[in-house]
């Protein structure tokens, strides 16, 4: 099959590159390398060093004798998403490429603006290409299961038979997301449904809880093939921070009282999950929604496990939240899906925490302490406009 990864310079698009290389996939990548230009921008740096992406795509040459196509460009520009659609002729598109970092969409509001165009104009425009050029295209679209919030009831996969005054419907499961990042994924998956509707698009929504781990059997096999793993307050994902922490000896951050609950899932079931998916495309007008995660865990909990594993002395420590969550709330979420169409979960264990570890431990000199501690507050709202005493105050 002749498939597209957009976002395939990114931490999970790379690894889902060379899985899908690996089983014996036409493969391409598009990336516009904006991931790298926020390093630059906040100041940080992988954990695990990466190559460039033409050093990535030489070393699997090298090491599989498989080819990946790449094309540089941005998803915004609708005509370089039309014309690489149309030379690469996918059968599915694997979209990943979008800012996905909560608290960098909370910095300011020229970063909520950038990403909600961001991430909102990018997946129009794989639309409009899709709907332009061949309508069997199936999309593969990575949503969050941070777009349903915390609700009182069970989390279904994406949609919901409701009862109302009588009557009865299946309509798209509410959702009540917890940033402007998390925001611009509801707005997508509406549009992806619609797109359904209308143009009767083939499309699978993966809302996928947070990702944890550093490397595939893939990215293993040479140090130039590794993918990014990071663990500074806005990019770095709460189970990769907490293994770093240890590793350092820095206390655990738990913000909060640390009793929400969210989803986890292993890098290596993210990439063979996108395999499942694509090997069984949606039907023709089908908006298919998938809950992507494996097990559930409070943060409590998740720094538990860390400390109990780790072999030397660590400690946990509740910081002031900067973020607006809720606490003690139920979450019970369907994720049978995936398990259906053959995904055998790698549950978080010590062998996996161990070898964190030691992919830590050989890279403990490149951490910069100084970016451990969150700084992006949800309360704070930095205007791009500039407030003056004037503006404000009553005439
Ligand atoms: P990432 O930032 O490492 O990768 C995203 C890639 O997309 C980057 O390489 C970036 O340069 C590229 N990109 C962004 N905007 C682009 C544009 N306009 N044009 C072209 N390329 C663009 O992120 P990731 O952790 O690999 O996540 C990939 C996807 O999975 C995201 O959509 C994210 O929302 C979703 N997801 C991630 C997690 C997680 O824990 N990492 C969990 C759930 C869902
Ligand atoms: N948290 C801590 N301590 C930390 C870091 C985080 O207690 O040091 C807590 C947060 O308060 C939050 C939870 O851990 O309750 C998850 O935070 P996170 O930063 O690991 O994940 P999140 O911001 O939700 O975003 C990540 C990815 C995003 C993806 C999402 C899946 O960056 O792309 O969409 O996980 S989900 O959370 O299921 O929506």
């Amino acid at each position: 099959m002749r498939i597209l990864v957009l976002g395939g310079d990114g931490y999970l698009g790379w690894p889902t590159a060379l899985h899908l290389s690996a089983v014996g996939h036409e493969v391409a990548v598009a990336d516009n390398l904006a991931r790298r230009g926020y390093d630059e921008e906040m100041g940080v740096e992988s954990l695990v060093p990466i190559s460039s992406l033409e050093q990535r795509i030489a070393a699997w040459q090298e090491c599989s004798g498989e080819t990946i196509e790449s094309y540089v460009g941005d998803l915004c520009e609708a005509t370089f998403v039309h014309q690489m659609v149309r030379e690469f002729q996918p059968q599915t598109i694997v979209h990943y490429a979008e800012q996905r970092a909560a608290p960098y969409s909370m910095i300011s509001q020229a970063h909520a603006l950038y990403t909600q165009t961001n991430n909102i104009v990018s997946t129009l425009n794989v639309m409009y290409a899709i709907a332009d050029f061949d309508r069997d295209i199936h999309l593969i679209k990575l949503g969050t299961m941070g777009e349903y919030g915390q609700p009182n009831i069970d989390i279904e996969e994406g949609w919901i038979e409701i009862e109302h005054k009588g009557r009865r419907d299946r309509l798209i499961y509410p959702k009540s997301p917890g940033s402007f990042y998390h925001c611009s994924k509801v707005h997508d998956s509406h549009n992806i449904e619609f797109g359904c509707r209308v143009w009767q698009l083939r499309a699978t929504d993966l809302n996928q809880g947070v990702v944890y781990g550093a490397d595939t059997p893939q990215t293993k096999l040479d140090e130039r093939l590794a993918t990014r793993f990071d663990y500074d307050g806005v990019f770095g994902t709460v189970l990769n921070r907490m293994v770093i922490q240890a590793v350092l000896g820095h206390p655990l951050t738990v913000y909060g009282r640390g009793t929400q609950t969210r989803g986890l899932i292993n890098i290596v079931d993210t990439v063979e999950c996108i395999r499942l998916a694509a090997e069984a495309p949606a039907g023709r007008g089908e908006f298919r929604v998938f809950n992507q995660l494996t097990e559930t865990m409070s943060i409590n909990d998740i720094a538990a496990t860390i400390a109990d594993a780790y072999p030397g002395a660590c400690k946990i420590e509740h910081v002031e939240n900067p973020r607006v969550e809720a606490y003690d709330h139920y979450y019970n979420v369907v994720h049978t899906a995936l398990e259906d169409l053959g995904l055998k979960p790698s549950l978080l264990s010590a062998t996996l925490i161990d070898h964190l570890f030691d992919v830590v431990e050989r890279y403990r000199e490149r951490v910069d302490q100084a970016a451990i501690l969150p700084t992006v507050r949800w309360s704070d709202t930095e205007s791009s406009l500039p407030r003056t005493d004037s503006a404000l105050a009553p005439t």
